[in-house]
């Protein structure tokens, strides 16, 4: 039986430094394969739970709980990892003569998204299959989780990003209750400059920070699709107030 990851302080450094880490072998080929051949069965569709799949996909349970996931996150967030949400990510190339395929997500960070008390929340986004800037790969602000949670306003451009409004129910810690607006989200005044695009091959994952900045753009390469699977975390302890996605798991092992 082989060992999970553990990462190194160094790791640990970059990631406290820059606000997002890319971890080589988070899986196996044969782990991205099974998942991959699962998503393709038709049979999948109905075990789908909006961003809680993982209560209702054991293939999906496995991703969130992996121990070289959840087990570096906890490294991460030092603490406990419950899991918040679960996404896959496909971006169909683009065909037929057009420019671009599936669409990105505009810069943001996902604090706006999903407030949580304390704010412990951070992501691993995998690739499912290798990524980079033409196949609408992932890019990140590096430094950018050292300042405050940015402005924003709502995206209009639907080739390059998704464009959506929609309501949900809240609750803080303390009960109140409330609704809110959240919509697809994007930063106000970015600088193009500060924007670093990322290539992670299959198997490997990025994790980052509540408070960095990043997103994607549209797939523009013409045959190869961008696949990614991204799991939320919060640290134990912490309480998400979006009551959607209020229903937790707790991973409190990561042995092989
Ligand atoms: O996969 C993407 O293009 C963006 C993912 C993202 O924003 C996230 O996982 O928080």
């Amino acid at each position: 039986m082989s060992s999970p990851i553990t990462l190194t302080g160094d790791q640990i450094a970059q990631y406290e430094a820059n606000g997002y880490l890319v971890v080589p072998d988070l899986l196996t080929s044969d782990e991205v394969s099974t998942f991959l051949t699962h998503e393709q069965d038709p049979a999948t569709e109905k075990l789908r739970n909006g961003l809680s799949t993982h209560l209702t996909d054991s293939a999906w349970d496995y991703l969130a709980r992996h121990p070289n996931v959840a087990g570096a996150a906890s490294q991460l967030i030092d603490g406990a990892p419950r899991i918040v949400q679960t996404m896959y990510l496909a971006k169909a190339p683009a065909k037929d003569g057009k420019k671009k395929g599936g669409a990105g997500v505009a810069m943001h960070q996902d604090t706006h998204y999903l407030p949580t008390e304390p704010n412990t929340l951070m992501a691993c986004w995998i690739a499912m299959s290798d990524t980079d800037a033409e196949n609408g790969g992932l890019w990140v602000v590096p430094g950018s989780h050292k300042t405050n949670l940015r402005d924003t306003h709502l995206n209009r451009d639907s080739e390059e990003h998704a464009s959506w409004v929609t309501d949900h129910d809240m609750k803080s810690a303390d009960g109140r209750e409330w609704t809110q607006k959240f919509y697809s989200f994007t930063i106000d005044g970015i600088d193009q400059e500060d924007l670093v695009p990322l290539t992670v091959p299959r198997g490997a994952g990025v994790f980052f920070t509540s408070m960095t900045i990043h997103g994607s753009y549209a797939n523009s390469s013409q045959d190869r699709a961008r696949l990614a699977f991204a799991v939320h975390y919060v640290r134990d302890g912490s309480w998400v107030q979006r009551r959607d996605v209020q229903e937790t798991t707790l991973v409190e092992s990561y042995s092989l």
